[in-house]
């Protein structure tokens, strides 16, 4: 891993503040990394997946994970744990959201909500900051609820069921909706908030 960090910022100016962002996840970068434009930051996609530890919540997982990576990278990265919770499965797929949809997908998720009335959920996002020195966890929520069916070709992951609390459309029908109350925008804020105090 800190070879990998070392030959990614190889030969690159060092005007702007550099930061890893370590994810498997490409629309998490690209989201991310549009909320960071502007901001005096260039973020650099590493493109890797890293052991995540078995946990309750995503804020426990990001801790654990900047932990782990900490001990070999050294420069300045953020990793971030994110999930989808459901009130009305007592939080799944929370810290599992990614194996889930992998495993069951959207229509799994529907088939365990059929003929429930309480469609309430929520996104996390707890962003991982390692500053070179200490590790600092950020996060946001962002409340709604499951649709009766998928809804929606934009996003990725479980877009196309959450509903905004609010709202009528899917974040997948609706991509500005997404990028004003997302979850992930607000983690990000508290990080940009730290780092241009
Ligand atoms: P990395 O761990 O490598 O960053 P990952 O996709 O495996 O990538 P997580 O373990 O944090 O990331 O899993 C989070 C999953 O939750 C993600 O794969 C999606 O299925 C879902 N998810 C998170 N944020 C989402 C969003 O903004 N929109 C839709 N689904 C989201």
């Amino acid at each position: 891993m800190a070879e990998r960090v070392r030959e990614a910022s190889a030969g690159k100016p060092s005007r702007l503040k550099k930061v890893f962002f370590i994810t498997s996840n490409p629309h998490k970068f690209s989201e991310v990394n549009e909320m960071c434009a502007g901001y005096g930051i260039e973020l650099v996609h590493l493109q890797r997946e890293y052991p995540e530890v078995r946990a309750d919540t995503c804020e426990q997982v990001a801790s654990a994970s900047l932990f782990n990576i900490s001990k070999t990278v050294k420069m300045p990265f953020i990793i971030e744990d994110s999930g989808l919770f459901i009130d009305s499965l007592n939080g799944f797929p929370g810290v599992y959201s990614a194996w889930v949809l992998r495993k069951v997908g959207l229509d799994g998720i529907l088939r365990l909500m059929r003929g429930r009335r309480d469609r309430r959920a929520h996104f996390v996002s707890a962003i991982g900051y390692f500053d070179g020195k200490k590790a600092h966890v950020f996060t946001g929520t962002v409340d709604g609820s499951i649709a009766q069916e998928i809804r929606g070709r934009s996003g990725f992951g479980y877009d196309p069921l959450f509903i905004p609390k609010g709202y009528k459309f899917t974040f997948a029908e609706n991509m500005t909706l997404k990028q004003k109350l997302s979850h992930r925008k607000k983690a990000v804020e508290q990080f940009l908030k730290h780092v241009l105090h």
